[in-house]
């Protein structure tokens, strides 16, 4: 019986590890949806499986092998708190979360729309949590429910809100990070008179940065959480100038104790950083060597990561 109580266990740890997740369920008006009521049933609404391949088109909503786009479409208003509801875990790898949104074109009902093009504005992110090299830590890891707001600013209008997690616990090598992808239909009632930007495509927006990384070892010192920078701008409004011109920022070194600081200063009259100047940026930081290096044999790494294959890993204390 012992040795029976212990295959249990062991089926029971195995079928943890590979269950995985997705976001089936979105919050409105403070209640839960059902499952695949607002957000579109993605490819993996039965095996988990993330997305691992940022070229594909499956990186937008990974629905690709569904047919139609399934879904109602929520009531928002701007400036309301909406969320995500992983299952049938909670995001249970170490990772970042963002959240994107994406007007439809006008007279395109939203329900009928891919999100292709430069559509997408970045309006929420969980990154981690680095402190110099000692230690880094992924506040969204355990998650089940992401909550966000809508920016009061959104214009009124019919959107995809896309949210990702990406994994990380094996994104030492090129396709490793794990994408955990949902979008969701959206009608953006009382809204304001914003313009969103960075626009930017999926696929098209993600390369390396943030996403081809070591997060054991050496533990990172700075972090580049993907995508644009966020909007409306956070943390920094009042350097929002009007003075005519758009410069970007942003400072990045080997020696920076805390995470890589994006300044970006816009004039009224501008929309958005030119796409060349966010590129300037991101070619900086990816200059300051994010993406470290493999392990070395006696390394302090505190866990050791075994690879199956795509889908399959673990990572355990040493
Ligand atoms: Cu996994």
């Amino acid at each position: 019986m012992k040795a029976f109580s212990a295959l249990v266990a062991l089926a029971t740890f195995a079928a943890k590890v590979s269950a995985h997740y997705v976001f089936p369920q979105f919050i409105v008006g403070g209640v839960d949806s059902s499952d695949w009521e607002y957000n579109r049933q993605t490819n993996n609404y039965l095996s988990n499986n993330p997305v691992t391949d940022v070229t594909t088109e499956d990186i937008r909503c990974y629905t690709s092998t569904q047919s139609g786009t399934a879904g109602a479409t929520a009531s928002v208003a701007a400036g309301s708190t909406v969320g995500f509801i992983s299952g049938p875990t909670d995001m249970y790898h170490p990772g970042v979360v963002n959240v994107y949104m994406a007007q439809a074109p006008s007279g395109t009902d939203v329900a009928d729309w891919d999100g292709s093009g430069d559509v997408w504005f970045r309006i929420f992110q969980i990154p981690p949590v680095l402190d110099g090299g000692s230690t880094i830590t992924f506040p969204s890891e355990g998650m089940t429910i992401v909550n966000f707001e809508i920016p009061s600013e959104t214009p009124s209008g019919q959107y995809l809100i896309r949210i990702e997690q990406i994994a990380l616990h094996v994104a030492s090598t090129y396709g490793g990070a794990q994408f955990y992808i949902a979008c969701a239909q959206v009608e953006v009632t009382n809204g304001g008179s914003g313009t969103p930007g960075p626009l930017v495509a999926f696929p098209g927006e993600y390369t390396e940065p943030g996403i081809l990384i070591n997060i054991y070892y050496p533990i990172p010192t700075n972090y580049t959480q993907p995508g644009p920078p966020l909007w409306p701008s956070t943390g920094g409004s009042s350097t929002v100038e009007s003075t005519g011109t758009t410069t970007v920022k942003s400072t990045s070194t080997a020696t920076s104790s805390k995470e890589t600081t994006t300044i970006v200063t816009t004039s009224v009259t501008s929309t958005a950083p030119s796409s060349s100047a966010t590129a300037a940026v991101e070619n900086t930081l990816n200059a300051a060597g994010r993406d470290g290096p493999e392990p070395q044999s006696g390394d302090a790494s505190p866990f050791v990561c075994t690879v199956s294959n795509e889908y399959y890993s673990q990572c355990l204390p040493a």
